[in-house]
């Protein structure tokens, strides 16, 4: 066999196994969700035909040609019995684009399609995208609402970027439409998502306000805002403050909506990341809040702190410490899927439950927000458990 034959044949083989792999839950407990041993995606998902010349005389090493260098933070939906995420694809060249993965099972089997998503060239000024959340929108419309980022030519310097939404609108991933990019008072927005439902009868996002492509300044954290027409989106209302930054908290640098806020008895359930500066470096965690049924701005439930947080080899790679999700499913038997990525290198899936989701989300006490109160809290926990131990 040629050079060529030996190493295609064998990475073929590799892929193979790598796609069809069995996935397992792991053995941390925490009674809330299992985490799953094997990401659902990785670089090493990435086809071989979006990374290799396939032709034995233009490349007789069968050497890779354009590298993928991360597969991270995954829009997720569940149609027709099928489970689809629309990854965040990093080439080795640092820009992004987006992918269809496909799945029949939640937790492993995931193969991307032949072709990437293929947006329409509408924002000359646009150099990368990323983070797209897809929202089944009663409309009848699948969005895609994902963050369009454009160098900042207002300044001199190099490294300064504009955070916009970009919104593109399908029914089957595969023809996509763009749409305007939304307009709102922000000079920066990232980290925005559509709910999937009227409210008054407008279109209604979840924002994050920033200052600065980074920092979000005077942005007070994950914010609501209302849009006549999806085709010329602009928040036509003030952007309300729904789940806020505090002080000392997982949200006190900084916080985003993450999956589509699920629809439960009890309220829509928001799970969003939130991020606080340490000596190390920024740390990203996912937490949970709801919100009203009938009025999703309106705080109805923060469980304290963290939800999902990075854990062992999750807490390293090209951002080490950082959990984030822009992703979860509901399939019809109430089982969830939310889809995380960690530290901006691999997709991973934590499996819940609608009922235990919520047990969670409105049966986990809040966050006393100081030290002594927290001790409090405790100690009533432990004097309650010591009764039911008789001691
Ligand atoms: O690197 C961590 C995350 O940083 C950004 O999130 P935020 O806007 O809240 O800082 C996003 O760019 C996200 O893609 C990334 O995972």
């Amino acid at each position: 066999m040629s050079i060529f034959e030996t190493n295609f044949a064998r990475e073929n083989a590799r892929y193979e196994a790598l796609i069809t792999r069995p996935n397992k839950v792991s053995g941390s407990y925490n009674g809330i969700y299992d985490r799953y041993v094997h990401p659902v995606l990785t670089a090493a998902h990435a086809p071989l035909i979006w990374r290799y010349d396939f032709d034995p005389a233009s490349n007789p090493y069968f050497m890779e040609r354009l590298g993928i260098n991360a597969v991270l933070n995954s829009g997720a939906i569940y149609m027709n019995g099928k489970y689809y995420l629309v990854a965040r694809v990093e080439g080795n060249d640092r820009k992004s684009f987006f992918a269809v993965a496909e799945s029949e099972s939640p937790t492993e089997g995931f193969r991307f399609w032949d072709f990437p998503v293929q947006l329409p060239d509408t924002e000359p000024d646009e150099t990368n995208v990323y983070d797209m959340r897809l929202t089944q929108h009663e409309d009848g419309w699948i969005y895609g609402v994902f963050c369009s980022e454009s160098k900042d030519k207002s300044v001199n310097d190099l490294s300064a970027a504009v955070a916009q939404a970009g919104i593109v609108r399908t029914k089957d991933l595969k023809t996509w439409e763009r749409l305007p990019n939304l307009k709102s008072k922000s000079p920066q927005q990232r980290n925005v998502v559509l709910h999937p439902e009227f409210v008054d009868g407008k279109y209604a996002f979840y924002t994050r306000p920033q200052d600065d492509f980074i920092e979000t300044g005077s942005g007070g954290g994950v914010c609501f805002g209302l849009c006549e027409d999806i085709t010329d989106p602009v928040i036509c209302t003030e952007e309300v403050v729904v789940s806020p930054r505090i002080y000392h908290t997982i949200t006190e640098s900084k916080n985003g909506a993450g999956a589509v806020p699920i629809k439960t008895e009890k309220g829509w359930i928001h799970i969003a990341h939130g991020v606080r500066n340490t000596a190390a470096g920024l740390r990203y965690v996912i937490y949970v809040f709801a919100t009203d049924l009938n009025d999703p701005k309106k705080l109805i439930a923060a469980p304290s702190g963290v939800f999902i947080a990075p854990h062992g080899r999750e807490r390293v790679g090209d951002v080490s410490n950082v959990c984030f999700t822009n992703g979860a499913v509901v399939n019809e038997k109430g089982e969830v899927y939310i889809y995380y990525a960690s530290s901006d290198t691999r997709v991973h899936v934590a499996a819940t439950t609608i009922d235990k989701l919520v047990d969670y989300t409105f049966n986990t006490p809040s966050d006393p927000l100081r030290s002594v109160d927290c001790v409090k809290q405790r100690c009533e926990l432990i004097e309650k458990n010591l009764k039911f131990l008789n001691k």
